[in-house]
């Protein structure tokens, strides 16, 4: 086992190579299981983004390599990197946990399902066509799916390796070139994809890594008039402002997968441990950090007492330590501010009135660690109920009557996931069908796959990725309508 893997590549990735910022700027990146610096990085800026669109343009252009490359061999390209990325999965899974704080088997898992996220979107590259349309006239009309150019793909450091291939992958499907930002506190991994893709064999330009910060490389990759689609997963307020950035500009198209303050239900026909189990996991994965975690647990009245209690003694049990500890099951969270965010939030709980029945402050002596904590007696009111708290931090509610419920699930700007544990067919779909949420499961939660559309309802983002649906951002339709001097059905 890895536990010490070598930082290898720190600089940014343009054009297919590895140099460093205009500005000669660096910034540090820091291991948030001790809070040390573990290396510095290259920073980019509006100059490496103009160098790097640039260079995405270039490999864009027509007659490129890119361009005319069949796209079974796009398809190839990209099941290469999958390819790759299983061969050296040991090596980057020990990256991701030193950089990110995941436990081990977590960022292993996470090579898995980013490995079948390429691989999915490499079996589209070639099956993606237009119509023949029987308009009226004398004409002959066929639409065709192009890329839409050049796009700029802002990741959040949650789940760093796996939001790269959740954006390489559609966008390469269809064609496109393009510039990643990865979060300033996870650069790491997706500058050993960036590697890797040299030795896919991806031409120069195609894919390009500018690490850097939101305020600066974000801005500029979003504002740029050459980038024609941007993809962002982060935060809702970021959300709002990309979109406001991309309209001022050149009217980008834009995709957003942002917060989440998701309602899973336990009705009291469920076996109950099974019930206590799924909702545990829903919210304490990946240390809470997870845009769709089950945030708000509610439990019905009936056995909502003796849920509360096996709840508890669950988080309880909870592991947490060094991530490359073997049993680990909570590392620290990713880094200093979103620890202060939570432990804040956790204070509100208590002020606001709600029960701690677990947990509750910071763990350990160093580094960015959360106790795995359980609030009971949670009222919608309260800020632990309403707001992202993005920690291993359970709130759970009571409800009585499936109006209520419902009522009470939809009353957020947020609409992600939901998830609702019962017997019930009538009960599960007369919620499912209710609830105001782009991925609803049922008896089973967070069961994201490349094959299954995800997003959000309301404030919680726009347009869905994964999927065929996740095709469509990275793709212009175009009509081409030919006279023709007779037609025949
Ligand atoms: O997010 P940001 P932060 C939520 C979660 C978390 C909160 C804040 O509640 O506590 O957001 O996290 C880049 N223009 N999620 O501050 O700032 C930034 O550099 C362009 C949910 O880390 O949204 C990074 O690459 N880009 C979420 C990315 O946006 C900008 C995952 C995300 O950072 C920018 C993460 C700007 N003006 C946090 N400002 C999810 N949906 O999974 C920042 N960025």
């Amino acid at each position: 086992m890895t536990t010490q893997p070598e930082i290898k590549f720190t600089q940014l990735f343009i054009d297919g190579q590895f140099v460093d910022s205009a500005s000669g700027k660096k910034f540090a990146v820091v291991n948030p299981s001790t809070g040390k610096k573990l290396c510095e990085v290259a920073e980019g800026d509006k100059a490496d983004v103009d160098k790097a669109v640039e260079a995405a343009r270039r490999a864009f252009k027509l007659g490129s390599t890119w361009r005319t490359m069949d796209a079974s061999n796009r398809g190839r390209l990209i099941c290469k990197l999958a390819d790759l990325i299983e061969r050296d999965a040991e090596y980057l899974a020990a990256l991701e946990t030193l950089n990110n704080g995941k436990p081990l088997a977590e960022a292993q898992f996470d090579m898995v399902c980013a490995i079948n996220c390429l691989r999915y979107y490499a079996g589209w590259a070639d099956k993606i066509h237009g119509q023949t349309i029987p308009a009226d006239g004398n004409i002959f009309v066929v639409t065709r799916k192009e890329p839409v150019g050049v796009v700029g793909q802002i990741i959040p450091w949650n789940y760093p390796v796996l939001m790269c291939t959740w954006k390489f992958g559609p966008a390469l499907a269809a064609g496109c070139t393009v510039v990643l930002k990865p979060a300033e506190q996870t650069p790491l991994t997706a500058l050993y994809l960036a590697q890797l893709s040299v030795e896919a064999g991806f031409p120069p330009g195609v894919i390009n890594v500018i690490n850097g910060f939101g305020e600066t490389a974000g801005v500029a990759l979003t504002n740029h008039q050459n980038v024609q689609k941007i993809a962002f997963t982060g935060s809702t307020e970021v959300g709002k402002i990309i979109m406001e950035t991309a309209a001022k500009s050149n009217l980008k198209r834009v995709s957003l997968e942002l917060g989440g303050k998701s309602p899973i239900v336990v009705f009291p026909d469920v076996d109950l441990d099974t019930a206590v189990t799924t909702c545990y996991n829903a919210i304490f994965a990946n240390m809470g950090q997870c845009c769709c975690a089950g945030s708000r647990t509610f439990v019905h009245e009936d056995i909502y007492d003796e849920f509360v209690k096996k709840a508890t003694a669950m988080a309880a049990a909870r592991k947490v330590g060094n991530p490359f500890d073997e049993g680990v099951e909570q590392g620290p969270q990713v880094s200093e501010e979103q620890h202060n965010k939570i432990l804040e939030l956790l204070e509100s709980g208590k002020a606001q009135g709600a029960s701690v029945t677990c947990g509750g402050k910071k763990w350990g002596s160093e580094g960015y660690f959360i106790e795995p904590t359980v609030f009971a007696d949670v009222t919608d009111d309260m800020r632990i109920a309403k707001e992202e708290i993005f920690g291993p931090v359970q709130t759970i509610l009571k409800f009585r009557t499936m109006e209520e419920l419902i009522e009470r699930a939809n009353n957020t700007s947020y609409g992600l996931a939901a998830g609702v544990l019962t017997n019930d067919i009538n009960t599960a779909l007369t919620f499912a069908q209710a609830v105001e949420a782009g991925s609803v499961w049922v008896n089973c939660y967070d069961a994201t796959m490349p094959q299954t559309p995800f997003g959000g309802f309301k404030m919680s983002g726009q347009g869905r990725e994964l999927g065929e649906e996740g095709l469509h951002h990275y793709l212009e339709v175009k009509t081409i309508t030919i006279a023709i001097p007779q037609k025949n059905s």
